[in-house]
């Protein structure tokens, strides 16, 4: 069989049949290469006589995973994606794609261009995500779909960019046959069949849509029901305007109406912040030192120490991933309790459809409830997730040394104390790391790996690759008092106190926080995790005048019982709707407090102060944190915030903002403030020295990254 290769694409002849085969890996991305190779090889196959019919495919695991997101912004070079799904559709001859895995964004955008799809059974992602990186699918996407599957199911998947399995392709018509077995051996046949039909190409372009049962108000309806929708406010409106498009214009004026509204996207700085924090979250996965060459360790099974509201989220997080856990309890009480909890989330999870009863029931059985410390002497990984204290967990790591096995790894969920401390208290540093987790632990994203003095780098490769398979976002940070996300925490909610002390209200700075781009403002946060929780902490912890001061009324609130929503109240009262009712007496107490303190009331802050000033607190902190190594880069600071603390992708992260501000500007922001409130706005010294030089965080990653 003989092989005609056009750049990275190949095509080879199967009888009647060209089978064209793109393959640029890891995901088969259409960057220009590909772009080029696929026109020629369609012109070769095209121009061939003996070829009958052509069959589309991917190398590896992947049909293609759409446009190559790096070219973005660069410049225009060979042909665009679109014209090439054009040229494909335009051939002559029957063009079948056989979509052999993910086809996402342009890399379904290419089937959907192609005259028939054969998609293989095992295919778990197909659909257009261009929305979730801050655009719209550019290459006829918003056109085709709604040919082939209808407006409304289009308009789901364009708007959400939610993937779909094969099966439900098959359900929407997507699909001419799902197969098992290999999908090209059923493409060739599926061609076959229609050269010995003599069908031709059957073009989506050419279909219409039935636009005769559409509700007259239903794109209207559709751009109000987006609300605050995760990629902003820019891109999920044009997706529904494209679609509309589709609906009133012709292929063509549909398709140049598209391309409209996917340049005025990728100009907007909402799409570079989505893009930026896909790229941030990759990056996070590679530690500076540790290649490939190191091994990671075999993780077959899993021990949780402690049943309570971590212990349990931690266990259905490995559960869910197929990992077998033993989950062990001091008394029978607590850890039937924590057992029973892990049983109703399985429960809730199977009725809600996101498993089969059947996987429910593997999840549940493949969890070992003990009361015996001894019962993780075989387990590969230890998690304690224990009363927050360094006595007890000492205690703890002191007896899991004892009994583990060589080589397993024992991590500390902490969330504040000193891994390295801990490690001491065992014989093998080494193997100690913290996990920690965000609550809930099953279904926050992040997870941060924290890498003590001693730490293995196997034993931290091995977190690193552990945390994709728990579908979790793992980023390395050194220890610190609350490493990466609560250092920076504890500056952002010291200013939001200032302010309250100042004369604005809890409402207030949670309107202006949420209108920007958190998902939550802080004191909102702070009702709903419990108040208490800093509380403990400042009684327990030695913190400076300045920080007792700042916090005085939210102690005397916790003081009084009011720990947030689980109490009914806290900065906010709950009714039983669990709605947020605004409480002129925390005002009061916050105005009585700062007229004791002797502030200036004013009245009310403006909008951009609370965003300008909350932002700054983190960006100094952050600086201080990279300084210090226990950042390894700022993409990674953003990627805790993205995913752990309801920082809004499309916003980018705290240290993206600040680069986009310019560090000249937010050093002279910082000392504007340190001239007004004192020491806790002291500039960080690398935001002064970056400053200077006319640097960026981003570049200065990149500076590391090549060192
Ligand atoms: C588009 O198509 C626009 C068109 O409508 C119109 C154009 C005119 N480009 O995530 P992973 C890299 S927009 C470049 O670790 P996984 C990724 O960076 C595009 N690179 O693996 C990583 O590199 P590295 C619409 C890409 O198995 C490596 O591949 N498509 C792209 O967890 C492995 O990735 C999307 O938005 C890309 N498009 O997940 C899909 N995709 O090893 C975006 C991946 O150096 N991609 N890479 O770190 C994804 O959602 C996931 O990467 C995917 C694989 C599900 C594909």
């Amino acid at each position: 069989m003989s092989i005609e290769t056009f750049g990275p694409v190949s095509s080879t002849r199967q009888g009647q049949v060209a089978v064209i085969r793109i393959d640029n890996p890891p995901v088969n991305a259409l960057s220009e290469p590909v772009r080029s190779g696929l026109v020629a090889a369609f012109a070769h196959a095209n121009a061939d006589a003996a070829v009958k019919a052509i069959v589309l495919t991917g190398a590896g695991r992947a049909f293609s995973a759409g446009a190559d997101i790096t070219e973005f912004g660069k410049g225009r070079s060979g042909p665009m994606l679109f014209d090439v799904i054009n040229a494909i559709e335009a051939s002559p001859k029957p063009v079948v794609a056989a979509v052999n895995g993910l086809s996402l964004g342009g890399g379904f955008e290419i089937p959907l261009g192609c005259h028939f799809r054969v998609i293989a059974n095992s295919v778990k992602q197909l659909g257009l995500p261009e929305v979730k990186i801050g655009v719209l699918p550019g290459a006829g996407g918003t056109q085709r779909l709604p040919r082939v599957i209808g407006v409304e199911p289009a308009l789901d998947m364009i708007t959400s960019g939610a993937p779909i399995d094969a099966a439900k392709a098959l359900a929407l018509n997507l699909a001419d046959a799902a197969i098992d077995g290999d999908v090209v051996v059923g493409a060739v046949a599926f061609a076959n069949e229609l050269i010995t039909k003599g069908a031709g190409p059957r073009r989506t372009s050419e279909l219409t849509i039935d636009t005769s049962k559409l509700a007259p108000d239903l794109f209207d309806k559709r751009r109000a029901a987006l609300g605050r929708h995760p990629s902003g406010p820019v891109a999920p409106r044009a997706c529904v305007d494209a679609v509309e498009a589709a609906t009133k214009l012709n292929f063509a004026d549909g398709s140049k109406r598209e391309v409209e509204l996917f340049m005025e996207c990728l100009a907007t700085p909402y799409a570079k912040a989505l893009q930026y924090a896909f790229f941030a979250e990759r990056q996070a996965g590679s530690i500076p030192g540790i290649g490939p060459d190191v091994k990671t360790r075999d993780i077959k099974s899993v021990g949780v120490l402690g049943a309570g509201t971590m212990g349990t989220g931690i266990t259905l997080a490995f559960l869910q991933a197929g990992i077998p856990v033993t989950i062990v309890e001091m008394k029978q009480e607590p850890l039937d309790k924590g057992v029973a909890r892990i049983r109703e989330t399985i429960e809730a999870n199977v009725k809600r459809g996101r498993m089969t009863a059947e996987q429910g029931a593997m999840i549940a059985k493949s969890l070992t409830p003990s009361l015996d410390l001894n019962s993780l002497a075989t387990a590969d990984l230890v998690i304690e997730a224990v009363f927050e204290s360094m006595a007890i967990k000492k205690e703890v790591f002191g007896k899991l040394d004892a009994i583990c096995k060589p080589g397993a790894i024992l991590a500390s969920n902490t969330s504040t104390l000193d891994v390295d401390e801990i490690a001491a208290s065992t014989k093998r540093p080494q193997d100690v790391l913290g996990l920690h987790f965000f609550s809930p632990a099953n279904i926050m994203r992040l997870l941060e790996i924290v890498r003590g003095k001693a730490t293995a780098s196997d034993a931290l490769a091995t977190a690193m690759a552990l945390s994709k398979r728990i579908n979790k976002v793992g980023v390395v940070s050194g220890v610190c008092f609350g490493f990466i996300g609560n250092r920076m925490l504890e500056s952002y909610g010291e200013e939001v106190q200032a302010m309250l002390l100042e004369g604005v209200t809890p409402a207030e700075v949670d309107k202006a926080l949420e209108s920007w781009g958190w998902a939550m403002g802080p004191l909102a946060v702070m009702d709903l995790a419990g108040i208490d929780v800093g509380w403990r902490i400042r009684k327990e912890h030695a913190i400076s005048d300045e920080r007792r001061r700042l916090y005085r009324v939210t102690d005397a609130i916790a003081d009084s019982g009011r720990f947030g929503q689980k109490t009914g109240a806290g900065y906010y009262t709950y009714g039983s709707d669990r709605k947020r009712v605004e409480d002129p007496g925390v005002t009061a107490m916050f105005r009585a407090e700062a007229a004791k303190q002797g502030i200036e009331p004013r009245n009310g802050i403006p909008t951009e102060e609370i965003i300008e000033r909350t932002l700054l607190r983190l960006v100094n902190t952050g600086a201080e944190l990279l300084d210090e190594g226990i950042a390894l880069r700022s993409s990674d600071i953003d990627t805790v915030y993205l995913n752990g603390y309801g920082f809004l992708a499309w916003r980018g992260g705290p240290m993206w903002q600040a680069d986009a501000m310019g560090l000249a500007k937010v050093s002279e922001r910082i000392k504007f403030y340190e001239k007004k409130y004192g020491e806790r706005w002291k500039v960080a010294p690398l935001i002064e020295r970056l400053a200077k030089d006319g640097g960026t965080f981003s570049a200065l990653d990149k500076a590391k990254a090549k060192a």
